[in-house]
């Protein structure tokens, strides 16, 4: 039987790889080459940088550290090392052609596969469980997401197509009460999970209130209309500075129409729809909102807890929904829709708790800054995440319409600037139970 896992192992990767390929290159041939070349925001690569960045990461990790295998390209390291090239200069680099950077990511593909076909997962902790396939997989997803807000960025005409989300299909109460008491944060089993999620660890948090579901259009143009990016009563000092700064008076891709909004997506203007989760909005901005409507962020404990927390047996979940991977049926990833769902489009999604739409559709700013968990240990490597603790970065959780299932999960943190609205970032509120709610 070990032998039957060991291939079973093995073509789960493959296939994980396969996968992913495919998605980069539908991201990559949808334009042409002076398209993945230009540079169409300063806030990101050139989509040819990450194309080639994804492929040398492949490189170091699986054929050099993994196979042991002689390098592919040594000369084209410094390049594509994010921590030496900052966004805004990468179109100035002596880049590969897209042509070249296809070839190269050929050949790296090629090696990971032979290595692939031998490989024992060894309790080397860098192959255990496949670990670092899985590390390489989601990595290639997570830039194949920032490739996707790229094309959201760029001008001209649209690139991408897919079919429109699904249509709501329950009504979803406007809030939920968490009853006080501990809860399991983060994992120490899931063999995927990322440094930044372990090692699992106890909370104990107070009774509180949580959005069922992410803060709709409709919700923001009430902030909007009521004047909230007019009144400092509603913003921290860093965000009313930045919002007159950045100039801010909606969120990011919207204009005014008529007496309402609309919002370009991937090329396309059409009218704001109110019940969709609202997208492209900063940290700063989710909490001036959260303010005006008398409530807060959660932190990410929270939004934790009402991910995972199942109240029959106690156990933190891998999904809000169960351990088994998402269908199509339970939320919004993996880039099949180009926008959020409105609310009550994933009854079969939703937690225990009847909390709806916590993975997919958007990104949620947490009120947390990013910080190791109790008995942290950067692993691989300090520059995933380690260098990015700190009071700078807010927190994501959940996951957007863009966020690949593997690249995603109940335990999964992603973090920013607070602010970034380029991200496929939105809300949801939560606020502190009340004596009355507490005794029910
Ligand atoms: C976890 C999404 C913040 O894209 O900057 C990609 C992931 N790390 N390459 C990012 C990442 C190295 C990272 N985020
Ligand atoms: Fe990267």
């Amino acid at each position: 039987t070990a032998d039957l896992d060991v291939a079973r192992l093995r073509d789960r990767i493959a296939a994980e790889l396969d996968r992913t390929r495919a998605r980069t290159v539908l991201l990559t041939s949808a334009v042409d080459d002076d398209e993945l070349t230009r540079q169409h925001s300063p806030l990101m690569s050139p989509l040819v940088w990450d194309l080639a960045h994804v492929g040398n990461q492949e490189e170091l990790w699986l054929v050099r550290d993994v196979g042991g295998r002689e390098p592919v390209r040594c000369d084209i390291d410094e390049l594509y090392d994010a921590f030496k090239q900052p966004r805004r200069d990468r179109p100035r680099l002596p880049l590969l052609a897209p042509t070249e950077a296809r070839a190269y990511l050929g050949t790296v593909r090629d090696k990971v596969l032979d290595l692939l076909d031998g490989i024992r997962f060894t309790d080397r902790p860098l192959v255990t469980d496949g670990f670092a396939f899985g590390m390489i997989v989601q990595h290639e997803q997570q830039h194949d997401e920032t490739m996707l807000a790229t094309h959201q960025l760029r001008a001209g005409a649209p690139a991408l197509t897919a079919p429109p989300p699904p249509q709501p299909r329950v009504r979803v109460a406007d809030e939920v009460l968490v009853p006080a008491g501990p809860f399991t944060m983060g994992t120490s089993t899931d063999a995927w999970a990322l440094d930044n999620e372990r090692p699992a660890h106890r909370v104990d948090l107070p009774a509180y209130v949580i959005d069922a579901a992410p803060v709709t259009n409709g919700a923001y143009r009430a902030f909007i209309a009521d004047g909230g990016y007019d009144d400092p009563r509603w913003w921290s000092e860093a965000g009313w500075q930045h919002r007159h700064e950045a100039g801010l008076t909606a969120p990011l891709h919207w204009r005014p129409d008529g007496s309402g909004w609309a919002y370009r997506r991937f090329g396309r203007w059409s009218p704001v729809r109110d019940d969709e989760p609202v997208v492209h909005v900063s940290f700063h901005e989710a909490q001036a909102y959260a303010t005006w409507a008398g409530k807060r962020l959660p932190t990410e404990a929270e939004w934790e807890k009402a991910a995972r927390w199942d109240p029959a047996t106690g156990r933190s979940r891998r999904w809000p929904w169960g351990d088994a991977d998402p269908t199509t049926e339970h939320a919004n990833l993996g880039q099949r829709h180009l926008w959020p769902a409105p609310v009550g489009a994933y009854p079969a999604g939703a937690s225990p708790l009847g909390v709806h739409q916590l993975i997919g559709d958007v990104w949620e700013w947490t009120a947390s800054t990013f910080r190791g968990y109790p008995g942290f240990a950067a692993f691989p490597y300090q520059e995933y995440s380690q260098v990015f603790f700190g009071p700078d970065h807010r927190v994501l959780r959940g996951g957007s319409f863009g966020t690949d299932r593997a690249a995603c999960r109940g335990t999964f943190r992603n973090w920013d600037y607070p602010i970034r609205r380029q991200i496929f970032s939105g809300f949801r509120c939560a606020r502190d139970a009340t004596d009355a709610e507490v005794r029910g």
